[in-house]
């Protein structure tokens, strides 16, 4: 049988080669870890459980709020609240930063997540994901605010996502490029079993919401018409896939290759996706894979939020893809 790599082995091996290469590190990405397993088992019992369905409550982000959304986000601040090395958390679900009781002033890292992405499409059976990042304080000894998190996804030391789907898999970066791990339920650990993940040179999905199409922009409609044209070598086999779940749309286009787009429209000019909780972390993992990531004018990585909720059109993908978007919104608006 081959050797069974488990992310907590992979992680102090990437650590030796890595400048974050402390004890400390190496304990947060597991923990980060444990806790997508932990919500992993609950997303498989969800229905079991009777925890599905919606609380009543909107967000911060003006959205519906489930049952799992609320115990995923506890759940993950619980885990990472007692670590010396954290100094705090931010959530999607929550309005503002959460200070560890462990680290807040002696904690050099801050962990920004997105505790189930998608979970409006859980009832459904659909795969839903938990999405995090990790960027360093640039000093500690004081107590955390919102700027600290508010700098380029440039800056990130980590990022990631688990996918809980047919298997629940972990998918990391800490710049040394991507691997993909899956769950062994049997053993409980996550096991290596895409190492090295680079993005396919096709555009085989495009993936959008195409009954958004009276609310694009010029170039938004410019790009598509062109893609599903299919007159052009790259695009002759493209074919459309759009799942309504962030990180499933993005996990298959990195493993077949392909094109996401939540693209700026006239019901939401600033995009609909989340800069911090979303769109840093999934480009810091596509641009690791050699793929791109783009508002449709700028490198995401490149964008200084201007809040923890700071929202953002997201191009994501193969590099010569996205940058036929920009070149059309550049053309035509
Ligand atoms: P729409 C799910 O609610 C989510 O935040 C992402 O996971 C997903 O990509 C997007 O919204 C879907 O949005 O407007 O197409 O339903």
């Amino acid at each position: 049988m081959a050797e069974m790599l488990t992310l907590s082995r992979h992680i102090l091996q990437r650590a030796r080669q890595h400048q974050e290469a402390t004890g400390d590190f190496n304990l947060l990405m597991s923990h980060i870890a444990t806790a997508t397993k932990v919500v992993s088992r609950m997303v498989a019992k969800a229905g079991l459980l009777n925890v599905l369905g919606k609380t009543g409550d909107t967000n911060v982000q003006g959205e519906q709020v489930t049952k799992l959304d609320i115990i995923a986000n506890e759940m993950l601040q619980a885990m990472l609240d007692d670590l010396p090395m954290v100094s705090a958390t931010a959530s999607e679900e929550d309005e503002s930063f959460v200070p560890t009781s462990a680290g807040a002033t002696s904690g050099r890292y801050l962990i920004a997540f997105d505790p189930l992405d998608g979970s409006s499409n859980i009832e459904a059976n659909v795969s839903i994901g938990t999405i995090f990042s990790v960027r360093r304080r640039a000093e500690v000894g004081k107590t955390p605010t919102e700027a600290d998190f508010l700098g380029p996804g440039s800056e990130l030391v980590a990022a990631g996502y688990a996918v809980y789907g047919s298997s629940t898999m972990f998918v990391y970066t800490t710049g040394q490029g991507v691997d993909g791990f899956t769950l062994d339920p049997g053993v409980g650990e996550f096991v290596l079993s895409h190492p090295e993940m680079t993005l396919p040179d096709t555009c085989t999905c495009l993936s959008i919401n195409s009954v958004n199409r009276h609310r694009w922009m010029p170039g938004t409609t410019a790009y598509v018409d062109r893609v599903i044209a299919r007159d052009e070598p790259r695009y002759a086999k493209t074919t459309g896939r759009y799942i309504g779940s962030l990180v499933a749309d993005f996990h298959r286009n990195l493993i077949y290759g392909g094109v996401f787009l939540y693209p700026a429209d006239s019901k939401t000019p600033g995009g609909k996706l989340r800069l911090l909780f979303e769109a840093q972390p999934l480009a810091m993992i596509i641009e690791q894979a050699g793929g791109a990531a783009s508002d449709g004018q700028q490198r995401i990585l490149d964008i200084v939020p201007d809040g923890l909720h700071a929202r953002a059109p997201l191009i994501i993908g193969n590099t010569p893809d996205v940058a036929l978007y920009e070149q059309m919104v550049a053309t035509h608006g």
